[in-house]
């Protein structure tokens, strides 16, 4: 059907006969006799062909954020929300005993990102959408995404996580590329998923599928065979890369990415009569993290090969139309490709690689900010530095560290080019859609502007002293932790107590993030208890966390809680005084779950290792109290609520990059010192730990802390006891504690993601 006739078809029914009309569409049957399955596909049809007869946001130029992972998450609630269409579709569904509610938890989940860079990338194209800017996302369609995490004998197993069924928020289009990876040909086809902006109008995520793929050939769990490119090539998300064919793979997805990214931004130039001489005058393109770096030469590539440019000229052009966004220090995750990867892969881009290193080293004389170095492998980041026209970290502190070192030999060459762009959360899933009930409430008592402007949250703090709304917050914290409490009894098994202290751990398992560190604490209370020091109010501690299966510490980490979860929980004398629970497959799903129900926010890296984090944000806009270290966006949190209102312990940044530049920390050190640090880690590979887990995960993971601990966990782990008993007292100050839930809710505007999309546009794109 043509747009215009499909347009007024929908504008001349009512929401209510196009439910009943796509019931009998697609199932033949009325709304009233389909299963609540069938009703979320027809409430799922429904949105899409509303967003598909939205008007686009349009204008001369335009941002392409290109990123390997785009972490949506379910869409059903929160397009209908943007769309502004939830309370009706809900009261419709109503009438016939059914609810949003009720489907919401049937959706498959896209789990198309690893965490935080995906997740920020998905709250970005909400917030682009949101402020009417023209921009779309380019990504890859993965037909499993992120592994689903199951746990068997207190370890982790990895299963496939199929998301797209019959009926997903994918439109084919008829849109394809040649990729060619030498001069194997491979087809690359466009898929789309509609982004609602929150009352706005529609953008675009692009996600690029290879033609040939083949689900067929996934074996038992997640292998599969990862020499045959043209069948896998989209199947996973950032496969296992522990091997050579893992790595090759990679670098595969990457070029199949920016290849056909570059043929769609191009595409689009000629089909709007643009001047590819200006190309920056009409897009910019934001490079999120290394993974798509590769479009830099790829787009000079194409503009010399076929479109005439000379190599100045390209180079030229290209630079000044693409930006880069940096998201970690962590050396293992900087991408250094060997080139003889990218010749196997790609060799039809070696040559330009080489000529951008030739003449970078032409101008600069330091070794350090060569592409190519010494050992033959491509530091991506040093392609997007050199030829692009800015680089930002996205929190003050890693910004701050970027500038003065990690990245210091190019701020010394580059300064105008590094910029901070503080990250941010998008508060139509984070607040209205997670937590209805606060949302609720702050319109009542503070209107409804903060929707639109998160500042106005601050308005929340006349009502700091106002009994009554402390109350009313407080009680909406205990809704959600009966909710929560509800739901993991479901799925877990675990009886948790909605009086106890909801203290949460969520993000993806990580030395540098240390749950390790909060697992010690557990060991400590526990024994505590053990010797008879009963608490006031029992604590109910809550992880979730896949770790990547090729990481074994990681991986063991996981195994501890497990067990200890298992020996905490089954002790009659402990377990009334606390709880230990590790959901399984923690997603994006269970987040929303999670978040409206904590009371004690972990956010405790090691300092200078967290660029930013963002649950850190999401947990205090829906009212809980930070336990944090000096790293990554807690600093800036700690700045906006001040010391009354956050718990900060352990050592700060430069202490910490001292240690490492020093070579000096010893965990022996700490251990022989400390009573306390001794008898806790010693417990990991006690009697009854080895009872219930594994000697060899055991004593692996007590071996790493004594002979290794990169990431300092007991330099820290006498403040954190210090600083989490003293929180876990002051919550029986209630008054106190929701005073504090208040300052923070009221404090959290500065986190939309609208502000730092304003920010990018005002200072980078330049979009208006
Ligand atoms: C990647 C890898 C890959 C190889 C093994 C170890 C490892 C460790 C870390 C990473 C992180 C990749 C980049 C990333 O996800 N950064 C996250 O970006 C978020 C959004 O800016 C930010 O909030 C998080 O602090 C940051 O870790």
């Amino acid at each position: 059907m043509a747009e215009s006739n499909l347009k007024k078809d929908i504008l001349a029914l009512n929401a209510k006969d196009q439910l009943h009309e796509i019931a009998k569409e697609l199932f033949g049957r009325e709304l009233r006799d389909l299963s609540d399955e069938e009703t979320l596909f027809v409430v799922m049809t429904f949105a899409k062909r509303i967003m598909k007869v939205s008007d686009s946001n349009t204008g001369k130029k335009k941002v392409f954020y290109i990123s390997a992972e785009f972490l949506i998450g379910r869409l059903l609630t929160n397009n209908l929300i943007n769309l502004g269409l939830y309370d009706q579709i809900d009261r419709i569904l109503g009438e016939y005993g059914k609810s949003i509610a009720a489907l919401e938890d049937l959706e498959p989940e896209p789990s198309l990102g690893n965490g935080g860079l995906g997740r920020l990338a998905a709250c970005f194209l909400d917030s682009i959408a949101t402020l009417g800017l023209p921009g779309e996302g380019i990504g890859l369609n993965y037909h499993y995404g992120l592994f689903k995490q199951v746990f068997r004998d207190h370890l982790q197993c990895a299963e496939k996580n199929n998301w797209i069924g019959q009926y997903s928020w994918l439109t084919k289009t008829d849109v394809t590329f040649d990729v060619y990876f030498g001069k194997k040909k491979v087809t690359s086809r466009l898929y789309d998923i509609d982004v609602a902006g929150y009352d706005n109008g529609v953008n675009k995520l692009r996600l690029f599928d290879i033609e040939s793929v083949d689900e067929s050939i996934v074996k038992e769990g997640i292998l599969f065979d990862k020499e045959k490119i043209e069948k896998n090539l989209t199947l996973f998300l950032y496969p296992d890369d522990s091997d050579e064919a893992g790595n090759l793979l990679r670098i595969y997805q990457q070029y199949f990415l920016v290849s056909s990214a570059a043929q769609l931004i191009l595409r689009e130039m000629k089909n709007r009569k643009y001047d590819l001489r200006k190309l920056y005058d009409f897009a910019v393109i934001q490079i999120n993290d290394t993974h798509p770096t590769m479009i830099i030469p790829e787009l000079i590539r194409i503009l010399v090969e076929d479109k005439a440019f000379t190599m100045d000229e390209a180079i030229e052009v290209v630079s000044k139309t693409c930006a880069y966004t940096n998201h970690t220090i962590l050396a293992e995750a900087l991408e250094k490709w060997p080139l003889k990867y990218l010749e196997k892969v790609v060799p039809q881009l070696v040559p330009y690689i080489k000529e951008l290193d030739k003449r970078a080293a032409a101008k600069y004389k330091d070794p350090e900010v060569r592409i190519i170095d010494k050992d033959k492998r491509v530091h991506m980041a040093h392609i997007d530095i050199h030829y692009g026209f800015s680089v930002n970290g996205v929190a003050a502190i890693h910004t701050g560290i970027l500038k003065e070192t990690e990245l210091n030999h190019f701020y010394r060459i580059y300064p105008e080019k590094f910029n901070n762009k503080t990250n941010g959360i998008t508060f139509r899933r984070w607040l209205l859609s997670c937590n209805r009930e606060l949302a609720g409430f702050l319109s009542e008592t503070i209107g409804d502007g903060y929707k639109r402007d998160a500042n106005q949250l601050e308005k929340l703090l006349e009502f700091r002293n106002e009994e009554k709304v402390l109350n009313r917050l407080a009680e909406i914290k205990y809704h959600h932790k009966q909710e929560l409490s509800a739901y993991i009894k479901e799925h877990e098994g675990v009886i948790l107590n909605p009086d106890s202290i909801f203290d949460i751990q969520i993000k993806r398992l990580h030395e540098y993030k240390r749950q390790q560190m909060n697992a010690l604490y557990i060991i400590h209370r526990y024994l505590e208890i053990k010797e008879g020091k009963k608490p006031a109010r029992p604590v109910s501690f809550i992880f979730g966390a896949k770790a990547a299966p090729a990481y074994v510490i990681a991986r063991d980490i996981i195994h501890l809680i497990l067990v200890l979860q298992d020996i905490v929980n089954s002790d009659p004398d402990v377990s009334p005084y606390m709880k230990v629970v590790m959901v399984e497959n923690y997603n994006v799903s269970y987040a929303e779950k999670l978040i409206p129900a904590c009371d004690i926010s972990e956010q405790i890296s090691l300092a200078s290792k967290e660029a930013s984090g963002t649950g850190n944000m999401k947990f205090m806009l829906n009212g809980a109290v930070t336990l944090g270290t000096a790293d990554g966006a807690n600093v800036e949190i700690h700045e906006l609520v001040g010391d009354e209102n956050i718990y900060m312990f352990g050592a700060k940044s430069d202490e910490v990059i001292r240690h490492y530049k020093e070579a000096d920390y010893d965990p022996m050190e700490y251990y022989k010192k400390s009573p306390v640090i001794k008898r806790a880690v010693d417990f990991m590979v006690s009697k009854p730990m080895l009872k219930t887990g594994h000697k060899e995960n055991l004593n692996r993971l007590h071996k790493e802390l004594l002979g290794k601990d990169w990431f300092m966990t007991l330099l820290d782990f006498e403040d954190y006891i210090r600083v989490k008993d003293r929180m876990i007292e002051d919550y029986e100050d209630r008054a106190k504690w929701k005073r504090m839930m208040l300052v923070n809710i009221a404090k959290a505007g500065f986190f939309s993601s609208d502000r730092t999309i304003r920010e990018y546009n005002e200072d980078i794109w330049k979009l208006n």
